[in-house]
């Protein structure tokens, strides 16, 4: 494989899509002594069909706001690989929306989805409409007239949208009811959904959970123990939620959250009410933080990001690129230990290049985040037999599911040194499983 040419002839394909060109170049570097040391994979051309979606359904999505405007948004799904089980990932509605996001967070899903050990294909979809101070009414009609295109496309064995940012247990029912009514059946063809009709126990917190389950064992291999260590962590809304609760139940201290606004300075601790608090903040719609450092009393600092914090454990839970290569000095030279993305590609390719040049434990979001979508496959599981575990039955199959991710990137990421590369052994072990498949399917 010419990586510089298939990159080259990628960027001229698709300009300007430089999320996607980033998550693609990333895989590409990664994969590229495995990929050379099979040369079945060039002989199928396995990168040149992989690095395309399968397809992509764009649409336009009218609805009527509650002043009687009609309003038109974008509607997309990016279904990018099915080679190991159904298209699944999630919907992200945020104004930032467009293909080039879509594509690298579904590029990213396909090798996710399979280090989860479950049979799902990688998708991501969504729209550029946002959320955030509309009215209940308002979201209900945008999510009815998104699914009135989507559910064409989807099915339970087909492909199974989830939530991402701008999409929780509220747009996954609207979305779910008006399947439903189109689709005459009650099936998991989303999953997210609330524990009344088919949703499953620990989804809300589960990629929080995973996350730390993975960080502990980060810190655990290379002989470190989180009890005591702080925690920064960005974002406030569902992922960073779960993560701070995990957090704190495994002994350590979160110091921060942030939001768009700036972020929150808690020297004391961010646990108990003050994570209960969180979910009221996001509740609220107004998308800011600030209103945390006044009724808790602690510090609020406008315009920055908390990796300016002196933490041991750094923590993007928010969305893309959240991280730079400036941020990751500021880690460093802080003494940070372990950093681990809860966000899809929270860092940038120069902030992950220091990291793993300063020998700094580093986890990729494909491998530290995948606990979302491995319990979205439990649900989809559940749902299949038409029965539902309990909280506890469905916490231990994500432990271990994180655990067997660890196994994964520490066998294909162990380096001469000692050091465990995560992203490159997360990239190689997911990059092989769907190589294999579409090795074995033939060329279609
Ligand atoms: O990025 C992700 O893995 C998700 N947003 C969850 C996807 C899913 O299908 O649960």
């Amino acid at each position: 494989m010419n990586i510089d040419q298939l990159i080259h002839s990628l960027e001229s394909k698709h300009p300007g899509e430089f999320e996607y060109l980033q998550a693609v170049k990333e895989v590409l570097i990664s994969i590229e002594k495995e990929y050379n040391d099979h040369p079945e994979f060039e002989k199928a051309k396995i990168a040149e069909r992989l690095v395309e979606p399968d397809r992509i359904l764009t649409f336009k999505v009218p609805w009527v706001d509650d002043r009687g405007d009609v309003q038109v948004n974008l509607g997309y799904r990016v279904q990018f690989n099915n080679a190991i089980g159904p298209y699944k990932g999630g919907l992200r509605f945020h104004p930032s929306v467009n293909l080039s996001i879509l594509k690298f967070l579904g590029f990213e899903q396909i090798f996710k989805n399979a280090l989860t050990t479950l049979p799902m294909g990688g998708a991501k979809g969504g729209s550029d409409f946002n959320p955030k101070g509309k009215s209940d009414g308002e979201v209900m009609r945008f999510c009815q007239a998104f699914m009135l295109e989507l559910w064409k496309l989807i099915g339970p064995e087909t492909d199974v949208p989830a939530g991402d940012i701008g999409v929780g247990g509220r747009e996954i029912g609207y979305m779910y009811g008006m399947y439903r009514k189109l689709a005459r059946e009650n099936t998991g063809v989303l999953t997210g959904k609330n524990l009344e009709f088919g949703g499953s126990l620990i989804r809300p917190e589960a990629t929080g959970f995973g996350g730390l389950y993975f960080v502990n064992q980060m810190l655990q291999t290379a002989g470190h123990s989180i009890q005591g260590k702080t925690v920064a962590i960005s974002g406030f809304g569902n992922v960073a939620w779960g993560a701070a609760l995990k957090a704190t139940e495994l002994g350590a201290k979160v110091i921060t959250i942030s939001g768009p606004d700036g972020y929150i300075y808690d020297k004391n601790g961010i646990a108990g009410e003050k994570i209960d608090y969180m979910l009221e903040l996001r509740a609220t719609c107004n998308d800011v933080v600030a209103p945390y450092a006044e009724k808790f009393g602690a510090e609020f600092v406008a315009n920055s990001r908390p990796w300016e914090v002196k933490a041991d454990i750094a923590l993007p839970c928010a969305t893309q690129n959240e991280l730079n290569e400036e941020d990751a000095r500021k880690l460093i030279a802080n003494g940070v230990l372990c950093v681990g993305e809860i966000s899809n590609m929270g860092c940038t390719p120069e902030a992950i290049d220091l990291f793993i040049n300063n020998k700094i434990m580093y986890g990729p979001g494909k491998a530290v985040n995948a606990g979302g979508v491995a319990t979205s496959g439990l649900e989809m599981t559940q749902n299949a037999m038409h029965l539902s575990w309990s909280a506890a039955e469905v916490d231990a199959k994500l432990h271990q599911i994180m655990n067997e991710i660890h196994n994964q990137c520490v066998a294909y990421g162990r380096e001469t040194d000692g050091y465990i590369n995560y992203m490159k052994g997360a990239n190689v072990a997911g990059f092989l499983k769907v190589a294999k498949a579409m090795l074995a399917q033939g060329i279609v």
